[in-house]
């Protein structure tokens, strides 16, 4: 595993071609575009400065692992400013739905061309390394806008902020995806009661939960044998709510670079059967962003 230093990409130059091969139009429900910078320039309140991964590499990823849909999400870097995603979404033939983040100032006309180009939900960040997040009434007041477009929120906080946070999103008048499993502490091991009560969580049906980024969350590092079991009790546990994505370009990679191609062959690890792959890859992502 290579180290990677500031100003690398952080991304796999050539990743292996899956073993596993996903059903027909599968979902990589998420992943960014970053840049070109050039043409769609950082936010200057960014936290960090990727390597421009344009959506032709992001479409290309696509094709080489036999997926046939992505779910951009909107990445801190770019900030409030949607122009890269919009223009990803615009050139993919219906065959990418967007994640927003969007300031409190823009207006209905706006969302509504965000619509037209495929958004489908707003992202709050709650990590205090990528943002300065917002007082929750913003949030809410956005939620309650965004509700009337039939749009959802995804959420990412880290599993210390998850017991502060649940009331809040209980409150939100939508569904709440929740991004990376809410972070949960592996080293713990997953009969852990933060991970028991996440579970718990997902009983109720406002939730749903993305189950992939075993990269991210590793201390053992590939194959990500200690991240699994999570992924695999969330699924058990509520598979009709349940989304998968590579998170190509795997922005702040620091430890090493993921091969997308192993993350793909992870999916029948954690969800074992054919049914749980349909529901996790193409039923649950189509419902959510395609309906
Ligand atoms: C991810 C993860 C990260 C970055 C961002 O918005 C972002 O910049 O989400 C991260 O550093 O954990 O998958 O989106």
């Amino acid at each position: 595993m290579a180290d990677i230093k500031t100003g690398d990409a952080t991304w796999h130059p050539n990743p292996k071609k899956p073993d596993f091969v996903v059903p027909a139009g599968a979902v990589d429900a998420h992943c960014h575009v970053f840049g070109p910078a050039n043409q769609f320039p950082y936010a200057p309140e960014r936290k960090y400065t990727p390597v421009d991964a344009p959506k032709e590499k992001l479409f290309a990823l696509r094709d080489h692992l036999g997926f046939s849909k992505n779910v951009i999400v909107q990445a801190s870097c770019h900030g409030k400013d949607n122009a890269a995603l919009v223009d990803a979404l615009r050139a993919s033939n219906d065959n990418a739905r967007g994640v927003a983040v969007v300031s409190p100032d823009i207006t209905d006309a706006e969302l509504e061309d965000m619509h037209d180009a495929g958004v489908r939900a707003v992202r709050f960040n709650f990590l205090k390394r990528l943002v300065d997040p917002a007082p929750k009434p913003v949030y809410t007041r956005m939620a309650e806008r965004i509700a009337k477009l039939g749009w959802h929120v995804v959420v990412y906080f880290e599993e210390a902020d998850r017991e502060e946070l649940v009331p809040f999103l209980k409150s939100l008048p939508t569904t709440v995806v929740i991004d990376h499993m809410g972070r949960p502490e592996i080293k713990a091991g997953v009969d852990n009661s933060g991970f028991k009560a996440f579970l718990d969580l997902m009983d109720d049906d406002k939730f749903w939960v993305k189950v992939g980024c075993p990269e991210r969350l590793t201390i053992d590092g590939p194959p990500y044998d200690d991240v699994a079991p999570f992924a695999k009790s969330l699924i058990q546990r509520a598979p009709d709510r349940v989304l998968w994505g590579t998170d190509w370009p795997h922005p702040n990679m620091k430890s090493h670079l993921p091969d997308d191609g192993l993350l793909v062959d992870r999916i029948p690890v954690i969800a074992p059967s054919p049914e749980l792959q349909q529901k996790l890859l193409i039923n649950n992502p189509l419902l959510l962003y395609w309906a």
